[in-house]
């Protein structure tokens, strides 16, 4: 197959060259906008057309010609100077090009395939379907790529960044913001760090960070109220773990006087776990079961520094029980409220849960089992859209070694696939 390329100033123009140069058997393999010459100003377009030999004049069918042969029925001065020979897939220069070797050939193999088709004996009409079928969504990935790319203002450089952003899951609105944010802050930096690949990431990570809120736990030593954080969720997120895990963190490393409530009784023998780490830490546990229950812990705590008040997993649609810990809630009037979520959560029920406990009012995001995932986008694009800063990050079921304070730049390296999210 011959492959060629051909420029004008709208595609039409382009495309009634291809008719007019290599027939209407030619195949349109790429459409694509391109920037003028620097004489030569706005926008123009080329198309990238290809032509089986069996479809070619005679004059140029021949390989072995002269290489002016091979041009004799090109476009000749219609041509941008360079391009009026016959194409061959770039190894390295893809970009100068705009296609890629890989999807070259994927182009070339989906030809072959319909050509074998077509002239094999048996050949069927369905076959040769088939293949047109599989060449057709080659193209239309082709096109998509490009579309992507010419919708947005995401330049050359930044490319790469904004496919790592979405290949972790980042949404693409933000994704797309915060490359076209970077691009503005380059450009008014002026020729500060351009072309930099170092100083883009930096830009961009900044940039990620300004959008990704954190707020870790702090706790004032010897306030004259306990501070009073509850933690709740769904089913297993580590709710109890992480609460062990800033208990001991907080006792041992902050010498801080810390109470635990446990307001899980849905499960039996669900306050064993915290009871037996409440035994061997040393630290005051209280098990409330009602309304004065509730009152009387909350009493005897008070000469604490910081009280963490465990509750029951439960499905988020359940709506009882989240009536039962929005009432909860309104007796203890806690402090901070952290939402546990884990990170091998989908976006899509990362934002069901939290819109299901949206009367509870969370205003801290926990977010744990980062060691059972590898991209975090999603959690990021939920702290992100929702603006409600997310406090501790829990990788691992050691108590209290697997959870670190959650950092915007800790965030923003994660969702670039730069940190794991785990330190070593
Ligand atoms: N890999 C991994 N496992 C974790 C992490 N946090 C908790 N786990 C494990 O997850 C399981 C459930 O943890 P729990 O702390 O009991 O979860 P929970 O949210 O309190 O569960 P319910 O109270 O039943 O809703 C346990 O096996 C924990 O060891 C984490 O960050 N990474
Ligand atoms: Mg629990």
């Amino acid at each position: 197959m011959r492959i060629r390329k051909f420029q004008a100033d709208t595609i039409r123009e382009a495309l009634l060259q291809v008719k007019e140069e290599m027939g209407p058997e030619a195949l349109i393999l790429r459409t694509q906008k391109i920037k003028g010459s620097f004489l030569g100003g706005g926008e123009r377009y080329e198309v990238t057309a290809g032509l089986e030999e069996k479809f070619e004049p005679t004059a140029v069918a021949k390989p072995a010609a002269e290489p002016t042969q091979t041009v004799s029925y090109g476009p000749g001065s219609r041509m941008a100077s360079g391009s009026a020979q016959t194409w061959t897939p770039p190894v390295r220069e893809t970009a100068s090009v705009g296609i890629s070797h890989q999807e070259f050939a994927a182009l070339q193999q989906g030809i072959d395939a319909v050509r074998k088709a077509a002239e094999s004996p048996k050949d069927e009409i369905a076959a040769v379907r088939r293949e047109m079928g599989q060449m057709r969504s080659v193209l239309s990935m082709l096109a998509e790529q490009w579309r992507d790319h010419a919708g947005t203002r995401i330049a050359e450089t930044l490319l790469p960044h904004y496919q790592k952003l979405l290949a972790s899951d980042l949404s693409e609105s933000i994704a797309q913001k915060a490359c076209e944010e970077t691009q503005t802050r380059l450009e008014a930096g002026g020729m500060q760090g351009e072309g930099d690949p170092e100083w883009t990431r930096n830009v961009l990570l900044q940039v990620l960070s300004e959008i990704l809120p954190c707020a870790p736990v702090l706790v004032p030593r010897g306030a004259s109220k306990a501070k009073v954080l509850l933690f709740a969720g769904p089913t297993g997120v580590g709710k109890t773990t992480t609460i062990m895990k800033l208990a001991a963190r907080l006792s041992s490393q902050g010498a801080l006087k810390v109470g635990l409530v446990s307001c899980d009784n849905y499960r039996i023998g669900a306050q064993e776990q915290i009871k037996t780490f409440a035994e061997v830490a040393g630290l005051p546990l209280r098990s409330v079961f009602t309304d004065d229950d509730i009152s009387r812990a909350l009493d005897d705590l008070r000469v604490c520094d910081v009280v963490l008040v465990d509750t029951a997993g439960r499905s988020p649609r359940n709506e009882l029980h989240r009536i039962e810990l929005t009432a909860l809630a309104e007796r203890i009037r806690p402090d901070e409220i952290h939402l546990v979520q884990s990170a091998t959560t989908r976006l899509r029920d990362l934002r069901m849960a939290l819109s299901a406990y949206k009367d509870l009012g969370p205003n801290r995001l926990v977010f744990t089992k980062l060691d059972e995932t590898d991209s975090y986008g999603a959690l990021c694009t939920l702290v992100a859209e929702e603006g409600i800063p997310a406090s501790l990050l829990c990788f691992g079921q050691d108590i209290p070694e697997h959870m670190g304070d959650a950092s915007p730049e800790e965030l923003a390296r994660m969702v670039l696939g730069e940190d794991d999210g785990c330190p070593a």
